[in-house]
C-alpha cells in the first residue's frame, strides 16, 4: 500500500522538548521507522509535517489518487480545525487519527477530536507505535473501500 504520514504543528519538534510526553525520538526517527515498517509489508510511506494549517488540508487534497490511506496526527489543530474535518471529508483516501499522548489523561480541551468523525478510527496513547498500528490495520483490510472500513 501507499501511505502517506501527515503530522501537524510542533511535531517537528519531537524529541526536543517535553520528553515525558512525547519520548526522546526524533520527528526523523518516527519517519525512518514508518518507511521501515512501511518497505516491511511490500508498501511505501511518505512523511509529511507542517505548522500551517493549509499546507495540511492541501496535502490532503493532494492525496486523491496518489495514496490508498492516510495516518495522520493533526497535533493541535485536532481540537478545533473544522476545515481539516471538511477536508478529509472531501477526499476519499481513508484516513486513521494518531495522538502520540493519551489526550484523554490530560487537559479537557486535548479529549475532543473535531477531526475524528472524518476518519476511520482514533489510536492515541501507544507512543510511536500507534502509527504503526494505523498502518497495519490498513494492511489487514487491503482493497476494502473507503466506505467499507468500518465493518
Ligand atoms: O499526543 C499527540 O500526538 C498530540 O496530537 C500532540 C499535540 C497536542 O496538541 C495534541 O493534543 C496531542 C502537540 C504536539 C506537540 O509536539 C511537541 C513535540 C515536542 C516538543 C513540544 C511539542
Amino acid at each position: 500500500m501507499k501511505f502517506l504520514v501527515i503530522n501537524g504543528p510542533n511535531l517537528n519538534l519531537l524529541g526536543q522538548r517535553e520528553p515525558g510526553i512525547y519520548g526522546e525520538n526524533t520527528y526523523e526517527s518516527l519517519c525512518k521507522r514508518l518507511k521501515d515498517f512501511a518497505a516491511a509489508h511490500d508498501s511505501t510511506a511518505e512523511c509529511f509535517q507542517s505548522n500551517y494549517e493549509g499546507g495540511i488540508i492541501e496535502a490532503i487534497h493532494g492525496a486523491r489518487g496518489k495514496y490508498d490511506a492516510i495516518v495522520m496526527n493533526p497535533g493541535a489543530f485536532t481540537h478545533y480545525s473544522y476545515a481539516i474535518l471538511d477536508a478529509l471529508k472531501a477526499v476519499d483516501v481513508p484516513c486513521i487519527e494518531v495522538h502520540i499522548s493519551n489526550v484523554h489523561q490530560r487537559e479537557e480541551f486535548r479529549h475532543k477530536s473535531v477531526t475524528a468523525p472524518a476518519c476511520v478510527g482514533q489510536i492515541c496513547g501507544l507512543g510511536f507505535y500507534g502509527y504503526e498500528a494505523a498502518m497495519g490495520y490498513f494492511l489487514s483490510r487491503e482493497n476494502v473501500t473507503k466506505e467499507s472500513f468500518r465493518g
